[in-house]
């Protein structure tokens, strides 16, 4: 992890300096990573205001994944189609608050065309009890000559051009991946601007913690039963928020290892592929740690069919990652 200098770097400066590495690059991208940041900065101004407001609690209906909807949740993905449907640049928005696919742009243009897929709100049950919550982003390319538009968006996450999340939590943090490294910013509200605190960060290389539902346990397959009594054993100890996000944020710079596996209720795991775990997937790869589905199964290297379907998540410091699958594999 390497700290910046003593010098003020702001997101949008940073998506500026980042576009200037690629001369042919004509600033589609980085007007989608903008309305990425005033989105950010909105819906962290909703969250930290949702009980003053009233908006807290459940829409009283459930959303595409048969989770109950919260209000923010539909807030807060009001705010990203509103941002990102003014950008030129965006070709298809898919979020997991809609069944289907936004199709805002699928004719060919002169500028390459993105998609946008994201978790408005992960983790938005613990909005009433004031714990952390995310909104999680995956971009890929736009391509206008595949088929119908929507299948553009059924790429392997490997494939995404950037990825990243912002945390709603004690501060507001921004974690970026545009084509390599992984960037932290924290929102200062004095200025209202997203301020890089770390550059290239490195997860550290191992770290005696899991973070899983152990509630679902006697579901797990034995192998990550064994995996739990050998931690156990071993003096780990237990995170875990309910939140993806919040989880895989600790674990990106404190080191350890966070697992949904299959479970008799998921047998396909319950955590969406496209845009929670794919992006969070790439962001640990490219701090130096790993993200598979199964032992020996990378989880960029899924080819998805569906755009909402499911994966089981093994994801954390490389050495605590193979440690996972040595137990599972019985070794
Ligand atoms: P469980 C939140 O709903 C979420 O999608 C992830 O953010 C989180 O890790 C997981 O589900 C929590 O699921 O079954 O442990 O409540």
């Amino acid at each position: 992890m390497s700290q910046d200098p003593i010098r003020i770097v702001t997101l949008q400066a940073h998506i500026l300096a980042e576009q200037a590495r690629y001369p042919e690059a004509g600033g589609t991208l980085s007007w989608i990573l903008s309305a990425l940041s005033i989105s950010a900065k909105i819906i962290a101004d909703k969250v930290r205001r949702a009980r003053l407001e009233n908006v807290l609690g459940s829409v009283g209906r459930e959303n595409v994944q048969g989770e109950a909807q919260q209000k923010l949740d539909v807030l807060a993905n009001d705010v990203l189609l509103a941002t990102l449907g003014g950008r030129e640049g965006v070709a298809i928005v898919a979020s997991e608050e809609n069944e289907e696919p936004v199709i805002l742009r699928e004719e060919a243009s002169g500028e390459r065309r993105y998609c946008v897929l994201f978790d408005p709100l992960d983790g938005s049950s613990n909005l009433d009890v004031c714990g952390a919550v995310g909104t999680i982003f995956s971009i890929l390319a736009y391509d206008a000559g595949v088929g119908l538009a929507r299948d553009s968006l059924l790429q392997p996450g490997a494939r995404q051009v950037a990825a990243g999340y912002v945390l709603y939590g004690s501060s507001t943090v921004f974690v970026l991946s545009i084509g390599h490294g992984v960037d932290l910013f924290v929102l200062d509200p004095s200025v209202g601007a997203f301020m890089r605190v770390e550059r290239n960060l490195r997860i550290p290389a191992g770290n005696k913690v899991y973070s899983v539902n152990e509630g679902n346990r006697r579901s797990f397959p034995d192998g990550y039963r064994r995996y739990l009594d050998w931690a156990q054993n071993n003096g780990y100890s237990s995170r875990y928020t309910g939140a993806m996000v919040a989880d895989v944020h600790r674990i990106l710079l404190k080191g350890g290892v966070f697992l949904y596996p299959p479970t008799q209720k998921a047998p396909e795991g319950k955590l969406r592929l496209m845009y929670e775990a794919n992006p969070l997937a790439m962001i640990i790869e490219r701090a130096g740690g790993k993200a598979l589905c199964a032992p020996g199964e990378r989880l960029l290297d899924i080819h998805p069919k569906a755009i909402h379907q499911r994966t089981p998540v093994i994801l954390g410091s490389a050495g605590e990652v193979d440690d996972v699958v040595r137990l599972i594999d019985g070794v």
